[in-house]
């Protein structure tokens, strides 16, 4: 019988083979997504990860913390350009909170989630913005 530990173990080493072989399975079809853009958060994952938008119109990101401790949501470019409304700044497990942007210029943008080691865990994606 294995142990709880080894078992543990084997899940972890298998979603780093599975979860890289998924994506890549997705292809590349963008989809152009508006209004209300509904986001999981969890460790440390955000799903979906990769949001394509139109330049000029309102977006909501409503984004879910489906996981076991806190997590955010935050555009740092955006942020360190001035715009310092493009986070949430806390999103507790369980909880969803709400950002609204407008997105003016052409490009993709990076958000990821801000506490230490989380993003280079595998939390931070993009939104692609199109004309
Ligand atoms: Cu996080």
């Amino acid at each position: 019988m294995p142990s709880r530990l080894s078992r543990l173990i084997l899940v972890v080493i298998l979603a780093f083979i599975l979860l890289p072989a998924a994506a890549a399975c997705k292809g590349s079809a963008e989809q152009v997504m508006s209004g209300e853009i509904k986001i999981e958060a969890g460790e440390f994952y955000f799903k979906p990860a990769n949001i394509t938008v139109k330049a000029g119109t309102p977006v909501k990101f409503v984004v879910t913390n489906t996981g076991k401790i806190e997590h955010n949501f935050s555009f740092e470019e955006l942020i360190a350009k001035g715009m310092t409304s493009a986070r949430i700044g806390r999103i507790l497990p369980g909880m969803t909170e709400t950002l609204e942007i407008t997105f003016d210029q052409a490009g993709t943008y990076i958000f990821d989630c801000s506490i230490p080691g989380h993003a280079d865990a595998g939390m931070k994606g993009t939104v692609k913005v199109v004309r």
